[in-house]
């Protein structure tokens, strides 16, 4: 079985993680978070990527298109084989750029992207709530100076791949700026009629 995809985009905080770990145990999806496999593999010592994860991380910058792609690849691939039957992955963060999306294209080009979630946000929701959730994450990107980058990010790299998949009809557009269970109500009716 060829593994079937939904990448859920949006900015910072806008909830993805969130969202996507509840509708993984609901709807048989496995999830995987790009910044999170990436965020372990970058303080796993015997790891060849730490180093490069670690610069790029410090100086706000998309971790190299292999390494991201090999991460989400080895995940899928262990899942897998562990179980026939998990072939549904949703996958959050990612692409998050037009780079990251060719490399995706190139390597997985067996997987079937059904659909994207488009987490929508404003920029001033995305930031309170990380910088709430700066108090305790201990995440080193929790903080103003780091967030308005991250935004410039979103906006300027992340934002046209979720314009382009528009044109192809494939956004599930959420308003995001709700309460988690609101938001969780309309992700549920999306994966209803077409998870
Ligand atoms: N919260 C969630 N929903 C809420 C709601 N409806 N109402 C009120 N509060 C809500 O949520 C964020 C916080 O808000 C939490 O405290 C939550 O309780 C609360 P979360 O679900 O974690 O939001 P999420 O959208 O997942 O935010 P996250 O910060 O994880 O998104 P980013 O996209 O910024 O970060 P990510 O981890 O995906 O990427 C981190 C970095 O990795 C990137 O900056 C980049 O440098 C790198 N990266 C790559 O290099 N390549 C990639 O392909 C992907 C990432
Ligand atoms: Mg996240």
């Amino acid at each position: 079985m060829n593994p079937q995809v939904v990448f859920a985009l949006g900015g910072p905080g806008a909830g993805k993680g969130t969202q996507c770990s509840k509708i993984a145990e609901h709807y048989g999806y496995t999830h995987l978070s790009a910044g999170d496999l990436l965020r372990k593999e970058r303080i796993r010592t015997d790891s060849e990527f730490s180093q490069i994860i670690d610069s790029c991380f410090k100086r706000g910058e998309f971790a190299p298109v292999e390494i991201t792609v090999s991460l989400l690849r080895k995940a899928m691939e262990e899942t897998m084989k562990t179980d026939e039957n998990k072939f549904r992955f949703l996958i959050d963060g990612f692409p998050p750029n037009e780079d990251n999306l060719q490399g995706w294209m190139k390597v997985m080009d067996k997987a079937d992207v059904k659909f994207i979630l488009f987490f929508d946000c404003s920029n001033e929701v995305c930031i309170n709530r990380c910088l709430k959730r700066g108090k305790t994450s201990g995440r080193d990107d929790d903080n103003r100076e780091s967030l308005e980058k991250r935004i410039q990010t979103y906006l300027q790299s992340t934002r046209p791949i979720i314009e382009q998949y528009k044109q192809q009809g494939k956004v599930r557009t959420i308003d995001a700026s709700r309460s988690v269970s609101e938001v969780f109500a309309d992700m549920r009716s999306v994966f209803d009629r077409e998870g």
